[in-house]
């Protein structure tokens, strides 16, 4: 007789290779999707057929909450499912890109995910300039932290009620302190994280997997890749522009209803971002977005 399907959760992915957390138990499976089934994520809730005592296969994928990911021309990129929020790492040194930024914002928001950015190193002098860099986002709403993750007292600090009981995806490019701040975070982050790499082969620093790890004061935090791209090819026109708050009051203004905010007569936008109401680099943002998945679609 086959063994009943149990369920559980996702808490690491590696290419087609998947541990699940099984629910009630402490039990952790190596499992696999089952037939050519794709899209799993950290996060998600599954059902899985038991192989053995250590293994399984993943069969179905439980109705989920959300799932952030990106999408480059070629393929998706899923980050995670099931999230409370994102925390952005950014830092002065090296310098962040804003493009990069401004595209994981479209993406939370278009996913409704609340994003909150953390300003991390805070010790080196070229930390001011870097706030004012955020400033446009800021006025959106954005939180942002100013820290030190070298410093673990001031990590907790300022960022244990921020996440204490949610699920966070941390979220960065390569270099701006991510790992720095999960082992702050997670004290045993860095050996499992080690344990995992050598286990699998793959280079010891690198976080080339993603992994969510128990918060010791309660909560989860999901740690992923950096990443250099962020495409945005599953957004139509209407979440795009719904990526970027500030323009609504401007888009109130077009003359045309359908007005895509690039080039029309009478629009609302292109007439706050010349009086400096709406920033000029948001707005060139939303026309390289704009300008990609129209190029993406003509294919
Ligand atoms: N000065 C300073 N350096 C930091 C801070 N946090 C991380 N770093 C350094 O920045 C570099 C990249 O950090 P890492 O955590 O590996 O970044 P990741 O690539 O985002 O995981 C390392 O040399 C860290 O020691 C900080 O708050 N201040
Ligand atoms: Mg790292
Ligand atoms: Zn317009």
């Amino acid at each position: 007789m086959a063994k009943p399907a149990l369920q559980g959760r996702v808490v690491a992915a590696h290419g087609r290779h998947y541990r699940v957390a099984i629910d009630h138990t402490d039990q952790l499976r190596q499992c696999y999707p089952r037939g050519k089934k794709t899209g799993i994520a950290v996060g998600d809730r599954v059902s899985v057929l038991p192989e053995g005592e250590q293994e399984g296969a993943i069969t179905e994928i439980l109705p989920r909450r959300n799932l952030f990911y990106r999408s480059d021309a070629q393929r998706s990129k899923l980050f995670a499912a099931n999230i409370d929020q994102l925390l952005l790492v950014l830092a002065s040194e090296p310098e962040f890109s804003e493009d990069l930024l401004g595209r994981a914002l479209v993406a939370a928001s278009s996913a409704d995910i609340p994003a909150h950015i953390v300003l991390n190193k805070s010790d080196l002098p070229t930390t001011a300039a870097a706030r004012a860099r955020l400033a446009a986002t800021e006025a959106l709403g954005v939180p942002v932290h100013t820290l030190c993750a070298l410093d673990a007292a001031q990590v907790h600090e300022r960022l244990e009620p921020l996440l204490r009981g949610r699920c966070t995806l941390l979220l960065g490019q390569s270099g701006m302190g991510k790992s720095t701040l999960l082992n702050a975070l997670v004290p045993d982050a860095q050996a499992a994280t080690q344990a995992h790499s050598i286990a699998l082969g793959t280079g010891r620093h690198t976080t080339t997997h993603t992994r969510l790890y128990a918060l010791p004061g309660g909560g989860d935090l999901i740690d992923s890749p950096g990443f250099q791209a962020f495409g945005l090819q599953h957004l139509g026109p209407q979440d795009i522009e719904h990526g970027f708050p500030e323009f609504a009051p401007a888009v109130a203004q077009c003359r045309f209803y359908n007005c895509t905010h690039q080039h029309e007569p009478g629009c609302g936008v292109l007439a706050a971002v010349t009086r400096g109401e709406i920033s000029a680099q948001r707005h060139a943002l939303y026309l390289r977005i704009l300008a990609e998945n129209e190029a993406a679609r003509r294919y």
